[in-house]
């Protein structure tokens, strides 16, 4: 297992390398650039800077996260191929500076979506990112981004680049009456690309699961179950093409067993990489992210761990989001504190299992 840490890059960060060093059991970085719009190549020059940062501050940088796919490229449309032969650019690009693993998302229009980025947890005074289904019932999709901007505090957020949610009611026009079926078929033609170029440069893809695990504003979500991650490492059958096990998007759907999955799909080699997140369901559809501790939300991390290690022991884990803790002012889900607890527990629980099981 290589332990890692999101950070989003000098300029849009408030955290920092040298921070994310000093956690103990930190190996490396999952990296992104921001400021990219999905679509767009990420460059030779762009890629060194960031990459060269990483590695001057004692960090691997070894994964790449949200090389966000083109709506073009979900709806099937025909400016598909041009923004594919982009992304193939992009793949080869990061192989040249040792990136093996890209995480991506096949979500129609949204990333993860929250209905309040700053809950306060009644119990000890610490906000985390929240949803009620309720509340979302009675805003529409503009409201959203917008209450989500207002949130955020003016950090750039995952998943929701500006160039995008500029064109959103133009996108969820064009998406209207698109049906799961359509969209794997798209999420195929996209794999079937880009995969024989993954197996050639030594690059794994590893698809986020759609967050929360459910249908949204009438979009398609095929990301969501084990019956769908099943039937995405199907459409192309190769080890490059890998699932984001990222256990609280999938943890938002209690039907979802988790350890389970890990250890099916782990054993197929078919994790690229692990998330790690806890949910406390506090209804119907309605849930906040907990510490990463089992006993304060609805995971059990213990089983969780013990899946990975039994099934992909060498994978690359994180923590995902964390609550704002101690008066950290920063990116919602993605301050320092409670994301460096959160791997010091899983490095705890990994040293525990991986003795025990000697
Ligand atoms: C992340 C996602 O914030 C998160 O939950 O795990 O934004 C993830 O990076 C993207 O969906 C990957 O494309
Ligand atoms: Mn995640």
């Amino acid at each position: 297992m290589k332990m890692t840490f999101r950070w989003f890059g000098t300029k849009s960060d408030s955290v920092t390398l040298k921070q994310i060093r000093q956690i103990p059991g930190m190996t490396g970085i999952m990296g992104f650039l921001d400021y990219k719009a999905a679509g767009d190549v990420w460059s030779d020059e762009e890629i060194r800077a960031y990459v060269d940062e990483v590695h001057a501050a004692g960090l691997e940088c070894e994964v790449i996260e949200s090389v966000n796919v083109h709506e073009d490229i979900k709806m099937g449309v025909p400016p598909r191929d041009e923004y594919i032969r982009n992304y193939i650019t992009t793949i080869r690009n990061l192989a040249k500076y040792g990136v093996k693993v890209i995480v991506y998302n096949f979500m129609p229009v949204f990333d993860w979506l929250r209905t309040d980025l700053n809950r306060v947890i009644p119990e000890d005074g610490s906000t985390s990112l929240y949803f009620d289904e309720a509340e979302l019932g009675a805003m529409g999709p503009l409201d959203i981004v917008r209450k989500t901007a207002a949130d955020s505090r003016g950090f750039s957020l995952p998943g929701w680049e500006p160039e995008r949610m500029a064109e959103l009611e133009n996108t969820l026009e064009q998406y209207e009456g698109m049906t799961g079926d359509h969209l794997r078929k798209n999420f195929k033609y996209f794999l079937d690309a880009i995969m024989p170029v993954c197996e050639e440069c030594g690059v794994t893809m590893a698809c986020h699961p759609d967050d929360p695990a459910w249908p949204l504003f009438g979009l398609p979500r095929i990301v969501n179950s084990r019956a769908d991650l099943e039937q995405i490492a199907l459409l192309h059958d190769s080890p490059k093409n890998t699932l984001c096990l990222c256990t609280g998007s999938l943890g938002s759907n209690p039907d979802n067993d988790i350890p389970s999955i890990i250890r099916t799909l782990g054993a197929a080699g078919r994790i690229g990489c692990l998330h790690i997140r806890n949910i406390k369901h506090l209804g119907h559809h309605r849930f906040r992210e907990a510490s990463h501790l089992s006993s304060t939300g609805d995971l059990d991390m213990f089983e969780i761990v013990r899946a990975a290690h039994d099934a992909c022991p060498d994978v690359y884990f994180r923590p995902d989001h964390g609550r704002m803790i101690w008066d950290e002012t920063g990116r919602p889900g993605y301050g320092l504190y409670d994301r460096a607890l959160g791997a010091t527990y899983i490095n705890g629980l990994w040293e525990a299992i991986d003795k025990l099981s000697r």
